[in-house]
């Protein structure tokens, strides 16, 4: 049974206007994608195997990628207004090679906003990014992997977003 085209267009615009059939909760919607804030601190690999997990039909799950200005302010930004901090754990790393940086999601790295002197690979094993604290949010600074304990976001592909309006 196909849907009539009007009734699809106003379920559509609704879903634009309130912004909550974009994605099911608790996914934030921005610009195409669903971003989970995860308020649970944890090491680097359990937080990106938490994202991984959320995987749907939809699309894959993986930490945060960060693709310009606009989205790292979103990402900080809900950071802040959540729990009064952006020290977060995002998906870039550069775990397989020394100073060759990869998102989880396998996304091109297109983008970067490093702290000054960042990263710097304290002891050799400064190879997970997370942003800093304080009020410098929304940079970035390469840390541990394993013993830094911070909180997270997931992000994965919302753009068939209709679907969840239309259940
Ligand atoms: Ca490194
Ligand atoms: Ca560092």
């Amino acid at each position: 049974m196909s849907i009539p085209i009007f009734l699809l267009c106003i379920v559509s615009l609704t879903g634009l206007v309130s912004g909550s059939c974009l994605c099911p909760r608790p996914w934030i919607h921005y610009e195409r994608h669903c971003y989970w804030f995860v308020g649970k601190p944890n090491t680097f690999f359990p937080a990106e195997a938490f994202c991984n997990e959320k995987s749907d039909e939809f699309g894959e799950s993986h930490l945060v990628s960060i693709h310009d200005d606009e989205e790292r302010l979103f990402v900080a930004e809900n950071c802040l207004r959540l729990w009064e901090t952006a020290a977060i754990w995002i998906g870039l790393n550069d775990i397989e090679e020394e100073g060759n940086f990869v998102w989880t999601d396998g996304s091109p790295v297109n983008f970067t906003n490093f702290n000054k002197n960042e990263p710097n690979n304290v002891n050799g094993v400064e190879h997970c990014i997370h942003l800093v604290e304080s009020t410098k949010y929304g940079i970035w600074n390469d840390g541990p992997c394993t013993t830094n304990l911070y909180f997270f976001v997931c992000k994965k592909a919302g753009w068939e977003w209709w679907r969840y309006c239309t259940t």
